[in-house]
């Protein structure tokens, strides 16, 4: 891999680390104590004992940094210009079903812009990652967006919406619109791998309404690098870590626009 900044090389140490404690956890599912978090959103002792390795190691080497993540949220707040976004556990309920479709998440974002990021699936062994400027890789083979450019043929994924969302009937009938003049669609239950998957062409576009930013941080590096094109539309103000996102190989970006109210 040609990826080499002191910030890629942190969180790639950090994601295998944690991984170790996730894949055992994995394995020990049935045992694992879980608890309520939300309606419709739960969280597991793993998660909490994987976000706290994470946290760890890179505040051992950047105890200043930002850092926002799922579970414990903002910490070190003033600094806004270095930050780790963390999610520890992409894919919770496939996770606490024992589905191995699920992701260590890790961007820098500096300045306000994601320059590095590991998306990790410790079951699949499939590491994706990008540094702005030097390409997207999953494991050690460099990737590539697909390059089909008609809305017709594409499989696109998306998620949610969740049990809370007040918007689910125009989440809904934006999915029926879609489904209507694409190939097909997919919802795996992993933002973070579900991006990953369309920076490596198994997918030409993702979209998804009222996602958390520690979900798709990474995801934006990694598929942008390996050729796609990212953008966020009509996010709610009042909700500053929620996102609007579409993300896509770039050629089919304008005509799902087009399809999304
Ligand atoms: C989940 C996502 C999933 C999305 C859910 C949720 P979690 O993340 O990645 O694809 O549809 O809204 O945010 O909670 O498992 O980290």
């Amino acid at each position: 891999m040609r990826l080499n900044s002191p910030q890629i090389n942190l969180i790639t140490k950090a994601c295998m680390k944690a991984s170790r404690v996730l894949i055992r956890d994995f394995g020990e599912i049935e045992n694992l104590q879980v608890s309520t978090k939300g309606p419709g959103d739960f969280v597991t002792s793993s998660d909490r004992k994987i976000e706290k390795i994470l946290i760890d190691e890179l505040q051992k080497a950047h105890p200043d940094y930002g850092i926002i993540t799922e579970e414990t949220g903002v910490i070190n707040k003033s600094n806004i210009k270095n930050r780790w976004i963390i999610d520890p556990i992409d894919g919770t309920m496939n996770f606490m079903n024992g589905i191995p479709q699920f992701a260590i998440s890790i961007g820098y974002e500096e300045d306000g812009e994601i320059k590095c990021g590991v998306i990790f699936n410790p079951i699949l062994n499939e590491m994706f990652c990008a540094e702005k400027g030097n390409g997207a890789f999953l494991n050690n083979s460099r990737i590539r967006v697909s390059k089909k450019n008609k809305i017709k043929d594409a499989l696109l994924v998306t998620g949610g919406p969740k049990g809370e969302s007040k918007i689910k009937k125009e989440i809904y009938s934006e999915y029926i619109n879609v489904s209507n003049n694409v190939s097909n669609i997919r919802k795996f239950g992993s933002a973070a791998l579900d991006i990953a998957y369309v920076a490596c062409g198994r997918f030409d576009g993702y979209w998804q309404r009222e996602i958390n930013y520690w979900d798709i941080a990474a995801g934006i590096v990694i598929l942008k690098e390996a050729g796609g094109f990212v953008e966020f539309f009509g996010d709610n103000k009042n909700l500053p870590l929620k996102r609007n996102i579409l993300a896509t190989n770039s050629y089919i970006h304008e005509e799902l626009k087009g399809l999304i109210k």
